[in-house]
């Protein structure tokens, strides 16, 4: 209903039906076996071309690979999937020859002579996603589930693939169809508007599908995070155990660890899994009135990288506090890090960020105890040892709550940015509509944002979308995808 624009998709060869294409589909390089893959009407007449008389689908058959000149240059298997039953829709024919450079181009070089083209980045997937083989988030859960670097990664990219996210927005789009039926009609019968829109249901749907998006986001953002991952940066006076804290994360000694404060001047990154979420640590020089040159650029990279971070620690060397039973209170503390954080981040706007009070395992054991204690209902001060590894777990748990990585649910599936910002705006258009209900304005108002909602909805799916969009999306896969 909504796909108006898609089947006008362009092909640039004119004509009826789409150009045949070829391209490989395993890594280029050399390996044991490697795939050849040709989609399109004429797949199956151009790899008769190539091995001699195929005909059963799904059937392997060993066969030599001949050029158009007829000199064989490899042997292999083919196999044969008959439209509509393929990845594409298409006709398409795998060949899994020898991985090596020479005979995969020989053999692509052929197929083109016999008429195919070369597939343009992600020309495959774009084949399967207009003969309806697989919508939008399918197949960017096929690019995700390839891209994946954790378990977990993968896990919720199976189920992008699977289709779980699909079927959670198009139940999404049912109840909003339904909603805007209902509008609709009331719309069209005005004298009995008064009645229709008064009806309790209808406050109690929008509610519903309100709570339903709500939730489907905070499950795409995280699986979002699972692909992309996050970034802290480490930063902090000299000396407050910046460069220990990374080593403690990555579990070796990446970055110099030495007593003489100014010890880090460039910017030390590691990537690194936590939970499954990929991170990006940043270890920075230590903050201070530098007067040396070095040392000058390497604090204003760690400003930088501090400001760039989705989350920044700030390490403190817990000793440099006074932390005298006297002192030991939560606004005493409170003050003391306040004229601290001035000092170190000066007119910087306070992002995203957790104290980490370290060298916890330097202050006598009823102090610990005390500041544990004073510290323990407090959800972004954390008290640590980056030597022995004291309340490292508690900080972990308290950087994944900051990010937005849940310890308890695991992540159903993969999203990207772009379904973010759809499902945010439908909850946007929602939100709009449910006000102008509440408000008891006309029903023209909440039927045009409900419509809105259904089109960012359907963004997703890709049931409404641009060909701008398609190829946007498409050209970011890689070839032979
Ligand atoms: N006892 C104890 N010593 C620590 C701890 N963390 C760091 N240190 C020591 O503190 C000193 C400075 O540690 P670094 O990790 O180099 O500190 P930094 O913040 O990276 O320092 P700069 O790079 O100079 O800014 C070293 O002597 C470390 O061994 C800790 O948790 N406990
Ligand atoms: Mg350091």
């Amino acid at each position: 209903m909504l796909r108006a624009s898609l089947k006008t998709h362009p092909e640039p060869n004119t004509g009826d039906a789409p150009a045949t294409i070829v391209a490989e589909a395993t890594p280029s390089g050399h390996a044991g076996i490697s795939v050849v893959r040709l989609s399109g009407a004429s797949a199956l007449a151009i790899a008769q071309g190539v091995v001699g008389r195929i005909s059963k689908p799904r059937h392997a058959y060993f066969r030599s690979f001949k050029t158009s000149r007829g000199t064989v240059f490899d042997q292999g298997v083919v196999l044969y999937f008959r439209s509509p039953n393929s990845f594409t829709g298409e006709d398409v024919v795998e060949f899994q020859g020898h991985g090596g450079p020479i005979v995969v181009s020989t053999l692509i070089q052929t197929c083109v002579e016999m008429g195919a083209r070369m597939a343009r980045p992600g020309e495959f997937s774009e084949r399967a996603f207009l003969n309806d083989k697989m919508d939008l988030v399918q197949l960017e859960g096929v690019a995700d589930l390839i891209a994946s670097a954790s378990e977990q990664a993968a896990k919720s990219a199976l189920g992008s693939l699977t289709g779980i996210f699909s079927k959670a927005v198009n139940a999404l789009v049912t109840s909003v169809i339904e909603l805007r039926i209902y509008i609709e009609a009331s719309i069209d019968f005005p004298e009995e508007e008064i009645d229709f829109l008064a009806e309790p249901f209808v406050l109690e749907r929008t509610t519903l599908i309100e709570a339903q998006l709500r939730q489907i986001l905070k499950q795409a953002e995280q699986g979002r995070r699972l692909q992309v991952g996050f970034s802290i940066a480490l930063v902090g006076s000299p000396n407050a155990g910046k460069s220990s804290v990374l080593n403690r994360f990555s579990g070796q000694d990446s970055a110099i660890v030495t007593a003489i404060p100014g010890t880090t001047r460039d910017v030390i990154r590691e990537q690194l899994l936590l939970d499954g979420y990929p991170i990006q640590i940043a270890d920075t020089a230590g903050i201070r009135e530098a007067t040396d040159a070095i040392e000058q650029e390497g604090i204003a990279r760690s400003r930088q990288t501090a400001l760039m971070a989705d989350l920044s620690l700030w390490i403190i060397d817990v000793t440099a506090l006074d932390l005298t039973p006297l002192n030991l209170s939560r606004s005493m503390l409170e003050q003391q890090l306040v004229s601290a954080e001035a000092v170190l981040f000066k007119d910087q706007a306070t992002r995203k960020r957790l104290v980490v009070l370290n060298k916890l395992d330097l202050l006598p054991e009823s102090t610990q105890r005390a500041l544990v204690d004073l510290l323990a209902a407090d959800s972004d001060t954390f008290t640590v040892s980056a030597k022995t590894g004291l309340g490292w777990d508690h900080l972990l748990s308290g950087i994944k709550r900051m990010v937005g990585v849940g310890d308890d649910s695991e992540s159903l599936f993969s999203a990207r940015t772009r379904h973010i910002v759809a499902l945010s705006e439908a909850a946007h258009y929602l939100a709009q509509a449910k006000k102008s209900l509440m408000a008891g304005l006309p029903g023209e108002l909440m039927a045009e944002d409900l419509k809105q909602v259904q089109v960012a909805l359907g963004e997703i799916t890709g049931q409404v979308t641009s060909d701008d969009l398609l190829g946007k999306i498409f050209s970011s896969f890689c070839i032979g995808k």
